[in-house]
Order: C-alpha cells, then structure tokens, then sequence
C-alpha cells in the first residue's frame, strides 16, 4: 500500500532518465527554490529562508532530530598529556567527553596530537573514526593508512580522532544503547523523524567540537571535519547542521552520503535502507525506491556547508558509492556557492584520476583504487586546507 508522501519541490519534475539513466540538472530539485516556489536571489534569503528549509527536510526525512543539543551536563577532562610524542613531533592529549541524560552516561574519548613546532594556535583536522582502535593506535605502535597522525603533525596540522562507537555502536538494537538510550524519552513510540545512527555520530562531532573550541593550542577557526564512507555521510550532516566546522570532508561517502540519490548506481535508497535499518530516520524508508518523490537530494545537503569549505573525494573502484553521483551532486551545489559570491568545483567534466580539483570553495578529486581512505586522499584534503586556509587568515 502506498503512503502518503510530502509534495516534491515545485521546481523538481518527475525523472525521466538520461541517456545513462542518471538526472539531469534539471531534474533535481533546485536548491534556490523554496518550497513555496519563490526562487532566492540574494544571500539573506538563502540564510534566513532557504538554508533553515532544507536543514529541516533533511532532518524530518533522512538523518532525524536530535532530543538534545550540546547537554548541560557535558564535561571535558584531560586523561592524559604527553608532550614528547612523535618522536617529539608532537604532543598527545587524550580528552574524556562526558554526558548524561535520563537513561545514564556516556563519554566520547578524543585523541589528539598537536605538533609542537608552532607556537601559535593550528589548524585541526578531525577524523570520524568508525573503522576500529586498530586505525588510530594512540601509542603510534600500528601507523595505518586511514590516519596518518605523523603526516598531519608533519604538515603542520592537529590530528584529532574520536571512535562513533563511543556515541553509538554501529548495531540495529532498535536504539537502545549509546546515546539514544541516554537521551530518547522513554516510554513513548519513538517519532518516525527521530535520529538515527548518523545522526547520533554528527552530534558526537559537535560535541567534539565544543572541546576544540576551548583548546587554546587550536584555532577554532580552522577545523576541518574528515569521515569515510559512514563517517563521510556523518562527517557532510554534522558540517550541514554546525557551522563551526569551517571545512567538510567526504571520503567516499556514497549513498545518502555525497552521492545524488536520484539516478544514482550502485547502493541505493532501498538497499542502503535494508542494510542498514538503524542509520537514518524510520521516514526515509518511505523513499525506497521512489527517491523521485524525497523534496531533497544530496547535493542540497552539499550546499549547507556553503560558503565555507567542502572538500568530496571518490574512487575508481568504487561503483557502489557511485563516483559520478558525487562529483554530479557537488556541481549541483555550485549555484548556492555562487549566489554567495564564491564558486564551486568550476567544472562540471569529471576529472580524470589523480587530477585534483583544488581551486573553487568545493573541492574534489577521483583516486584510482578503491573504497577506503587513504594516504593520497590526506594529503589532497591538505593540499586543499593550506590553499583556502591561507587566504583566510
Ligand atoms: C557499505 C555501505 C555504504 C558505506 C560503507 C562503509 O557497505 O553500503 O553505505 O557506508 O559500507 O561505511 O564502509
């Protein structure tokens, strides 16, 4: 039986698939349209109208609302500081993140290693870490590729990381552990719009941030928040809803990710949905398979991070995340980009492998290889930092 589904934005018309059955630009929903129809022309209008209209879109049918912001009762304590890590490149903090709600504690453990060669305040990059303590060893004893702390510290930047499984193991529990058991009322039906997993880790990344905003060693200014894949779709929605992150980077992030869900190959809607139950709000499963009726696609969600920094990065071998679909939806926010008077990725041919596109407010590169995160990608997020960053300060 079909449910009822809320109206497409006026300016969205139905798909009629292109020659490779992706969307054309003309068949997405526009995101300088407002859902009454009025087209936005000025920057005020995207701020105060537009910009609040998709957030809410977003939350009410893709990642949930959050039962709570940043808690009265969150609380930072330093575990430990050792000033002669790296070989005395750096030094090692380790921050506990504490919480509590009606339905108990929680605490968010943040590794943090700032180099010690600047005497001023640096620039931080802060890694989603959902693949493991194995991919961030505090001790630097196992160095793996998905953060290379050391190339950070190296290029002058704090590498920061924190485990999603802190805020919320990865499990289809029907919410009941992590966050959600500590924050969601209980007792009463759970809302078809309230947070999933995702949303769960993006607060998490707020909460973050809170620390990093009190830490005099780090410009606040310049954080930048890195995820891969289920950290690259958390990473574009906590950057979407905080703008204290002042650059987004998506790693591979695919569905529901930086992925256009219209047309897209590979993981869609419906499978992502059907693997994944717990990741998003119960809302989003009325999309399955009819992504033509969603009133958003991604590249809307890529557009609320305008105009600050958003960097998307995607592989070749990647066909389930859908390298076309991202590089589709990041020329799809460029409009946004410039009505505020910067540009976007500045093209709209997909770049071959390995030919980084650095120069707009949208960053992208295609690596050759597959879906992981990778030295290669590091650097490029840096290469892109130092340049925007530069001219910032
Ligand atoms: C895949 C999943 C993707 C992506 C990825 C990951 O299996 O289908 O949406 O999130 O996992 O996080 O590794």
């Amino acid at each position: 039986m079909k449910q009822s589904l809320p109206n497409s934005s006026p300016s969205s018309t139905s798909l009629q698939s292109g020659p490779d059955g992706r969307a054309a630009q003309s068949e997405l929903p526009d995101p300088l349209v407002l859902q009454s129809g009025k087209t936005v022309t000025s920057a005020s209008e995207w701020k105060q109208q537009r910009r609040p209209e998709i957030l809410e879109l977003f939350r009410q049918y893709v990642y949930g609302r959050v039962p709570v912001e940043r808690p009265d009762t969150l609380k930072f304590e330093t575990v430990s500081i050792a000033p002669n890590a790296m070989d005395g490149h750096a030094t090692r903090r380790q921050i506990r993140i504490s919480f509590s709600g009606a339905g108990g504690d929680g605490a968010i453990r943040l590794l943090l290693f700032i180099p010690n060669r600047s005497a001023a305040p640096v620039p931080c990059l802060l890694l989603i870490n959902h693949g493991g303590p194995q991919n961030t060893d505090a001790e630097r004893a196992i160095k793996s590729p998905f953060w290379p702390a050391e190339e950070l510290v190296q290029r002058g930047y704090a590498a920061a990381t924190f485990e999603v499984a802190d805020v919320d193991p990865d499990e289809d529990d029907d919410f009941q552990n992590g966050v959600h058991g500590i924050f969601d009322a209980k007792g009463k039906p759970r809302s078809p719009d309230a947070w999933g997993t995702i949303a769960a880790w993006a607060w998490g990344a707020s909460r973050v941030m809170d620390y990093l905003q009190t830490d005099p060693r780090l410009d606040a200014a310049r954080v930048g928040l890195v995820g891969h894949s289920r950290g690259g779709k958390t990473a574009l929605w906590a950057g979407a809803q905080d703008e204290r992150f002042a650059l987004v980077v998506s790693n591979n992030s695919g569905s529901t990710g930086a992925a256009l869900a219209r047309g897209k190959q590979g993981e869609t809607i419906a499978k992502i949905n059907r693997q994944f139950p717990h990741w998003f709000a119960k809302n989003y499963k009325l999309f399955n398979d009819r992504e033509t009726e969603l009133p958003v696609d991604q590249h809307m969600l890529l557009a609320l991070m305008a105009p600050r920094l958003l960097y998307i990065a995607s592989a070749t071998e990647d066909a389930w995340s859908d390298p076309a679909a991202e590089f589709q939806a990041a020329v799809a926010a460029g409009p946004v980009y410039e009505l505020l008077g910067l540009s976007g990725v500045q093209t709209s041919i997909m770049p071959d492998p390995e030919v980084p596109l650095l120069d707009g407010h949208i960053g992208y590169h295609l690596r050759t290889g597959k879906h992981e995160l990778a030295s290669y990608d590091w650097h490029r997020f840096m290469d892109f930092a130092d340049r925007h960053f530069a001219k910032s300060t």
